[in-house]
């Protein structure tokens, strides 16, 4: 994972502590009651630790992306085979689409999907009919700040969003209530919210106490050395 993608100038990840950090995030998903498997270890793609690029999971199918990266196009030939121990129904976005997970935020039965330098029109409309064909719904939203939609912004519960830079007043969101990450700690816009427990990156006092006033039960988690590689919590899992 030392050698994944990165725009973040952070410097390179100390391999040994992301993966103590790694073990800290999957107990941190075990204290939400979620069940864990770990897949091994992807040598040729280091980027392959952000697993949920990678596929979508949705209560009625999976769907297998089309990652725009180059270097990341092969890590959806492994996660099929583990996705058909779970699910019946597998779709697959399709050339000219490129899709990655991170840009999808699901909504209850409904998806926001990023445009972005990883998702693409294409990819969007295809994602977006496979929805529909499975009685959900898909809508496009523009990414122009950042990686992905959910490096922006994330769903802490039903009706409540985290955002960060434009999501905070984007039309697309205006029937959430928007708590505002400030520019200074963008990256705390990343949270996961399960079963009543919202995980939340660590080293994020501000986020921190205006969660926790909403009522966010937080769970902070250190993956400093993932944000090196412009990853967030999120990312490193598929949740279902
Ligand atoms: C990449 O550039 O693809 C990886 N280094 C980071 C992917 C982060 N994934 C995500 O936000 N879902």
């Amino acid at each position: 994972m030392v050698s994944g993608l990165t725009k973040a100038k952070l410097g390179k990840p100390d391999y040994e502590k992301a993966l103590l950090q790694h073990r800290q995030y999957i107990t941190a998903l075990e204290r939400c009651g979620l069940e864990v498997l770990v897949l091994n270890a992807e040598e040729p793609y280091p980027d392959s630790t952000f697993v949920e690029d990678a596929a979508l999971v949705t209560t009625r199918c999976a769907i297998i992306t089309r990652p725009a990266a180059p270097s990341r196009r092969g890590e959806t030939s492994s996660i099929q085979p583990v996705l058909e121990r779970f699910y019946s129904c597998i779709e697959k976005i399709t050339s000219p689409g490129t899709l990655d997970g991170g840009d999808v935020m699901q909504v209850g039965e409904h998806f926001y999907i990023g445009i972005s330098a990883r998702t693409n029109l294409a990819g969007a409309n295809q994602l977006i009919s496979i929805l529909e064909r499975y009685g959900m719904s898909g809508a496009t939203v523009p990414v122009t700040e950042c990686l992905h939609l959910k490096t922006g912004v994330t769903c802490v519960s039903e009706k409540t969003l985290l955002a960060t830079g434009a999501y905070v007043s984007r039309p697309e969101f205006a029937g959430f209530k928007v708590l505002p990450v400030s520019d200074a700690e963008y990256a705390a816009a990343n949270c996961i919210h399960i079963n009543g427990k919202l995980l939340m990156p660590a080293g994020f006092p501000l986020a921190r106490q205006q969660l926790i006033a909403a009522g966010a039960q937080v769970i902070e988690v250190d993956i400093s050395e993932y944000a090196k590689l412009d990853g967030g919590l999120t990312c490193l899992s598929l949740r279902f």
